[in-house]
């Protein structure tokens, strides 16, 4: 009598890796560690998220980081954990981190032979802490460039994004989850809190080929592009055959704005603005994560003209402007882009 072996109630990330070692070309489970690490780090700052409200962490660290803006304790404990964690795994030689100006060198021991870096915002839209809104953590991973028996260059980090060798984010919300990729699809895990684990809830991520919403900060409508301005007329134009007017969200929190259209469908869009010339967001730790993961889910993502990923970063902070969607939206806002460019020049 042959026993039956009853079907797995959920796989843990750890186990899906395992199971998907051949995604992951460099396999020999490095992948699988700078995954534990980001997860084991991720688990801890989504413990005081969770508590921001109670315990004394919320409020003004009294600093301000490379960017200029007021650091939140939360954000300094995320980054000292996702340092902490990919330092102590072994398999990462440096971090470039939205809170440190310089790239930041792991010279323990155990990483002293590490091939990859990370790029890591490990508490985007931190603004949003105090009024209780969804914040998250983005990452990047490269294979080191410089010899591994070297210190890290800055030249490891100054890849196009389409050298990444795995990307994703977390999000701490409603539910707490961890979203990647490794170029071969995008699986989504949900923290189940009774086991800490994260377990595969949402396999095989595909955005909406179109949607009904577009994200962005209409405050700073004057300063927009003529493009942007007359995308944003055509989606707030009536015609009922083509769905529209279409519905705004703006959260004001990247990652929360981001997974919202993975799943239903959507475009968000940072654009120049009068303020941020060249847009507000960051190219190594913000766009061209999302850029691998939203191009893996079958959306697009770009500057309004080029390829997010095929853009050439020359230094760790840089900016861009943000589109990034649903195939269908991405295309109408770059044709309104095109548009303005070809009026400009004529
Ligand atoms: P604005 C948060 O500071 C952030 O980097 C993203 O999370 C968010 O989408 C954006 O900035 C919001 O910027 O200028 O609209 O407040």
């Amino acid at each position: 009598m042959s026993t039956l072996i009853p079907s797995r109630r959920f796989v843990t990330l750890g186990q899906f890796i395992i199971e998907r070692q051949a995604d992951f070309p460099y396999a020999k489970g490095e992948l699988s560690r700078l995954l534990r690490d980001i997860g084991i780090a991720a688990k801890l700052v989504n413990r005081e998220v969770n508590k921001a409200g109670l315990a004394d962490i919320l409020g003004e660290h009294g600093e301000t980081n490379v960017q200029g803006e007021d650091q939140k304790k939360l954000d300094v404990y995320a980054n000292e954990q996702f340092i902490r964690a990919l330092g102590a795994g072994g398999e990462c030689i440096a971090i470039a981190s939205e809170e440190n100006e310089d790239l930041i060198e792991i010279s323990s021991s155990v990483s002293q032979n590490a091939r990859y870096v990370v790029c890591i915002d490990p508490l985007d839209g931190s603004s949003n802490i105090d009024v209780n809104v969804s914040i998250g953590t983005i990452f990047s991973i490269y294979r080191r460039r410089s010899e591994v028996d070297g210190s890290a260059r800055v030249e490891d980090f100054l890849q196009k994004g389409t050298e990444q060798v795995a990307a994703g984010y977390v999000i701490y919300g409603s539910s707490t989850m961890l979203v990647y990729t490794t170029g071969r699809g995008v699986n989504g895990f949900t923290l189940d809190p009774s086991i800490g684990e994260f377990c595969l809830s949402h396999p095989d991520m595909k955005i909406p080929q179109s949607g009904k919403i577009y994200s962005i900060n209409e405050g700073n409508y004057a300063h927009f592009p003529e493009g942007v301005k007359a995308f944003i007329r055509y989606c707030q134009e009536e015609d009922t055959s083509t769905g529209r007017p279409y519905t705004t969200r703006y959260i004001g929190s990247l990652v929360a704005d981001f997974h919202r259209n993975m799943i239903k469908g959507g475009i968000y869009i940072y654009p120049s603005t009068g303020k941020a010339k060249s847009g507000k967001l960051r190219l190594l730790y913000e766009c061209n994560p999302l850029a691998f993961i939203m191009e893996q889910a079958g959306g697009l993502a770009s500057d309004g003209r080029t390829r997010i990923l095929e853009l050439q970063p020359e230094s760790l902070h840089q900016r861009t402007p943000l589109f990034i969607g649903s195939p269908e939206l991405v295309n109408t806002a770059e044709a309104y882009m095109r548009q303005e460019q070809e009026t400009t020049a004529s």
